[in-house]
């Protein structure tokens, strides 16, 4: 069994890290094929694979799964034992909260500070009250995570509901966001896991420069 999984580019698809980065965790075989974003051959390519026109796309054989959140669950089904999400109820339930939080939220921030991983400028304020909301709460989920679970992710280990805030830690260095303590030991430890060690890599090598940098 391997699974192919379609993203756009590294630098810039912050939808696209996530599930990837699920993958590359928990040590799952598959091939990545990447996309451009923002070419006069994007779209097309990607509905070559995917009727919904947007990365990521996970194919296991021939069949295509969409959106981020639905190949992450996709994979937490297949793959019961790996601990894509925390295993105690309740626990799975909130982290499955914050992450669709992650997914359906946050819209100010994205739009605001669109992911750019070779990107370090110092902080300023963007976007006005809606991005403080958004990266005030970001810094509370974090401190109520740690506090409650012990760090050092969101929930103790390791898990699916880091891998959608892996992004935002990419944003709040990018923008040089004044972080808490917590925050920052936070950032740390995601921004140290391996698997978003090889994205960032390769992430930051890409040739691509998009002037607007909105790919979030
Ligand atoms: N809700 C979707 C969002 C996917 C999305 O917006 N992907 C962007 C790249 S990060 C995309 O495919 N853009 C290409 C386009 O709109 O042409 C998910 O979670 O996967």
């Amino acid at each position: 069994m391997s699974y192919t999984i379609i993203i756009g580019n590294k630098n810039y698809s912050s939808w696209s890290m996530r599930p990837w980065l699920v993958l590359e965790h928990f040590g799952l075989p598959f091939d990545e094929i990447m996309i451009p974003l923002d070419t006069p051959e994007t779209r097309a390519s990607i509905l070559n694979h995917s009727p919904a026109g947007k990365v990521p796309i996970l194919l296991d054989g021939s069949f295509a799964v969409w959106d981020s959140m639905a190949i992450i669950e996709y994979l937490a089904e297949k793959h019961p034992d790996l601990g894509i999400w925390p295993s105690d109820p309740k626990m799975r339930a909130r982290a499955r909260s914050v992450a669709l939080e992650m997914h359906a939220g946050f819209s100010p921030m994205r739009q605001a500070l669109p992911m750019n991983l070779k990107m370090v400028k110092r902080w300023k304020p963007r976007g006005g009250g809606p991005v403080v909301r958004d990266i005030a709460r970001f810094e509370a989920l974090i401190r109520d995570g740690v506090n409650r679970f012990g760090g050092p992710f969101l929930f103790g280990e390791w898990s699916a509901a880091d891998a959608m805030y892996a992004p935002m830690t990419a944003r709040l260095t990018g923008y040089s966001w004044p972080m808490e303590p917590a925050t920052a030991a936070y950032v740390r430890a995601v921004q140290a896991e391996p698997a978003y060690r090889k994205w960032y890599e390769a992430g930051i090598v890409e040739p691509w420069s998009h002037t607007n940098a909105d790919k979030a």
